[in-house]
């Protein structure tokens, strides 16, 4: 209890303003020590790790939802009021003079509503305008103090909330998810210490090397300001201009032409930290990292006539895949893997880490996994969570820190800097998703729509009027505090523009990439070169980008220059004194080379079928997939019910209209004379299995259901004299051995012999 001196005038509401009590510490601005050293709080919060990260949560339990509590809304069984909380009894009609006379100026009610409608618009992101997000939470597979002090690695088993937005780069807020682009990768980790936003991509390297490039090629990808075209594409003119006049894009090219551009899902990708970061541990030592998203659902993506197909069909396709997964309780799951290597190793590379166009290959420093990521929550709402989150490379954490890479350093500037104008001012750390649940104190204050309210009249440091608080966290000898690295150079630098000498091989790199990919996907990224350069209309950009490829591959160069009806020009000028190292495959690099999914988790089966079906065959089919975690749907000619030859009934799901074969990864044909006989009388059946036949997906035809396929003219053997090892017909009795492996391939995702051979219908 404090005194108050008499006579002082006091108001014993607020006692901490007036009297004695002013010149001592007060409650709301007492500082967190004893918060942070784990006694009990002196603000009234519980010990930091009660609110986050601290052992083990049960599954589906994540702790940001405590936080956000305090903020959701519910309407249920509340009356409706305007925003300063004033029942509303008419929402239907504005106040009028006379029922067909003007309306009054005084309708508050009518001019609320409109005022708050006319301004609930806010600009979207500069780039990555375009994503969804989910919470989830990452658990740290053991203690990594040794290598890091970042708090979410501090335990076997410790959870660390986490919210993750995947994104594309050039489209707009509402355009479609399966065009050719970069995703982005945003993990926000809300960990005891702060928040930790680990703003990543699908792709390992980068277009460009430094900062100062990256308005000039968001200007080039993003819709020609002339005339606003085209729409989230990188294959117009002004895109492939400024790529092949800046050949440090090389590498990155070959992965956004490669099937990494067009994903089957989220959860089927790979993210990465793209720079080389540093970990920190507790004695201030550092090592040099580069961070690894590994899909337990497999590397997986689409075939380009299917993307551009599904564009149309359902430009939500990942929005829905993710939303849907997580709803199904198939909770898509990542592991984080680190490269770890030293300032002395990376010395010996014969490529600058600092270069965020060069990877450091998997052969020469290993991915070591520490822990998991799980998505296991939609958000509430698409506005308040995934519009205003805002992600940002300088939010780090004790045991985290950056490198000099020069792309990295302006992103430190650039993610903060955006928000002001797009969340609207400096206070957009208050919005609940982007709050840190580890308590925040400083002197900053006010500002646009500032939330909280500061107790105490001090907001300044050094001070004696709030006894010091809060306090450098580097003082008491309290180690966890986040200090820069003590980064010793090696002779006083000049201040300089330019780059290190091994920033331009802008080629090897490209070239490892090229040779790591499995035939099947050279020829998808020889294709996307043709296609994006023949929308090109400048004839001087496809020679210039051919004169690029012939320092990567004589055989892509050549490949791409069929298409375009082009000789192979000579290649472009090399930088010189640049070391060229020659590099062997990496199967790392190859999406089909990878690692398959351990299952077919959330895998989609289209199950088509017609009147005189067998009903009874189909669910025991459909009871088997969902079993195994994939997701049937019975497609059918119209919605309703099919009669089934021994009479019972079968509810159609979905109509060949509505939900066309590239919404599936892979299709059933159902047994039953008549089914079958009406498939093949319906143009867009047929043309249902001809597309998941010609897009390489697994196919079962039960009995009858094989006169489909011949109908098309598919065969069960390749040209090369094969069977089609993802092709099964079978009679009834065969379908339980079929169905096994029918999984199997559907795990494996595709089957591209079929391209390969030439055998399409
Ligand atoms: Fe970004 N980037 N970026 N970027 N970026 C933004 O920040 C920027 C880069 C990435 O889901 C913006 O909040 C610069 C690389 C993702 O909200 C902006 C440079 C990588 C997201 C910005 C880069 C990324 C963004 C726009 C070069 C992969 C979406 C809205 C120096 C490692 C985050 C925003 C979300 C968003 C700037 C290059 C990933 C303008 C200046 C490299 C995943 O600040």
């Amino acid at each position: 209890a404090q005194e108050v001196a008499a006579g002082m005038p006091f108001n014993p509401n607020k006692a901490g303003e007036h009297g004695d009590a002013s010149r001592t510490p007060q409650a709301g601005a007492t500082c967190p020590m004893k918060h942070l050293f784990g006694g009990a709080s002196t603000t009234g919060e519980t010990t930091a790790s009660d609110k986050v990260g601290a052992g083990i949560q049960p599954q589906g339990v994540n702790p940001t939802v405590d936080p956000l509590d305090r903020v959701r809304v519910d309407a249920t069984g509340q009356r409706l009021t305007t925003n300063q909380g004033v029942p509303v009894a008419d929402n239907q009609n504005s106040l009028k003079v006379g029922l067909r006379g003007p309306t009054a100026m005084e309708d508050f009610i009518l001019r609320e509503k409109i005022t708050h409608f006319d301004h609930e618009r806010i600009p979207e992101r500069v780039v990555h305008a375009r994503g969804s997000a989910a919470h989830g939470y990452f658990e740290s597979y053991d203690n990594y103090s040794d290598l890091t002090r970042a708090a979410p690695f501090a335990d076997k088993g410790k959870r660390t909330p986490v919210f993750v937005r995947f994104s594309t780069v050039a489209g707009e807020r509402g355009s479609a998810d399966t065009v050719r682009d970069v995703r982005g990768f945003a993990v926000k980790f809300y960990t005891d210490e702060g928040n930790w936003d680990l703003v990543g991509n699908n792709m390992p390297v980068f277009f460009i090397q430094d900062a100062m490039k990256f308005p000039d090629l968001i200007h080039a990808v993003k819709p020609e300001p002339h005339n606003g075209i085209p729409q989230a594409a990188s294959a117009h003119d002004t895109f492939w201009d400024f790529v092949t006049l800046m050949p440090e894009s090389t590498h990155m090219l070959m992965w956004h032409l490669s099937d990494r551009a067009i994903p089957r899902s989220y959860r089927t990708m790979q993210g990465f930290g793209v720079h080389t970061f540093r970990l920190v541990n507790a004695e201030g030592k550092s090592v040099f990292c580069k961070f690894h998203w590994n899909p337990v659902g497999g590397t997986h993506s689409l075939v380009w006539d299917e993307a551009a197909k599904i564009a149309g069909a359902d430009a939500d396709f990942h929005r829905r895949d993710l939303w849907e997964a997580i709803e199904a309780g198939n909770y898509p799951e990542w592991e984080l893997g680190v490269q770890v290597f030293t300032e002395e190793q990376a010395d010996q590379f014969p490529f600058d880490v600092l270069d965020a166009t060069k990877i450091v290959p998997e052969e020469l420093v290993p991915v070591q996994p520490i822990g998991k990521m799980v998505l296991n929550r939609n958000p509430d709402n698409f506005f308040a969570e995934t519009e205003q989150v805002a992600f940002c490379t300088a939010h780090v954490v004790p045991g985290i820190d950056f490198t000099n890479d020069p792309l990295l350093q302006g992103r430190i500037h650039s993610y903060v800097d955006t928000q002001i104008s797009r969340l609207g001012g400096p206070n957009f750390h208050e919005l609940p998703i982007n709050a840190p649940v580890a308590p925040v104190h400083n002197n900053q204050r006010d500002g646009m729509h500032r939330q909280a309210i500061h107790r105490g009249r001090v907001a300044y440091e050094p001070n004696s009027l709030a006894g010091g608080c809060p306090f450098q966290a580097g003082m008491a000898g309290f180690t966890t505090a986040f200090s820069s690295i003590d980064q010793k150079l090696q002779k006083p630098e000049d201040k300089v523009r330019g780059k290190p000498e091994l920033f331009a091989d802008h080629y090897s790199q490209a070239r490892l990439f090229w040779i790591s990919q499995t035939p099947s996907e050279q020829t998808h990224i020889i294709n996307a070169y043709r296609f994006e350069l023949s929308r090109v209309t400048v004839p001087a950009i496809r020679v210039r980008l051919l004169s690029m490829l012939a320092n990567v591959d004589a055989e892509l160069a050549e490949g791409v220059a069929k298409g375009l009806g082009l000789d192979v020009p000579a290649p472009m000028p090399l930088a010189t004194n640049a070391k060229a190292p020659e590099y062997a495959p990496s199967p790392a690099l190859s999406l089909l080379a990878r690692p398959g999914s351990a299952g077919v988790k959330g895998r989609k089966v289209a199950i088509i079928a017609s009147h005189g079906v067998d009903a009874a065959g189909v669910q025991a089919v459909y009871a088997d997939l969902l079993k195994a975690g994939a997701v049937p749907r019975v497609v059918g000619p119209y919605l309703g019910q099919l009669k089934g030859v021994d009479g019972a009934m079968l509810d159609v799901e979905i109509s060949f209209e509505a939900g066309p074969a590239v919404l599936y990864d892979a299709v059933v044909i159902a047994d039953g004379e008549d089914s079958a006989k009406s498939l093949q009388m319906e143009a867009i059946a047929l043309d249902f299995v001809r597309q998941q036949y010609n897009h390489c997906k697994p196919i079962l035809a039960i009995g009858a259901g094989a006169s489909v396929l011949k109908k098309l003219g598919v065969q069960d053997q390749l040209p090369s004299g094969q069977g089609d090892p993802s092709l099964w017909i079978v009679d009834a009795g065969g379908v339980t051995a079929a169905l096994a492996e029918f999984k199997g391939a559907l795990a494996a995702h595709r089957n591209f012999q079929r391209e390969a051979e030439g055998s399409m219908v």
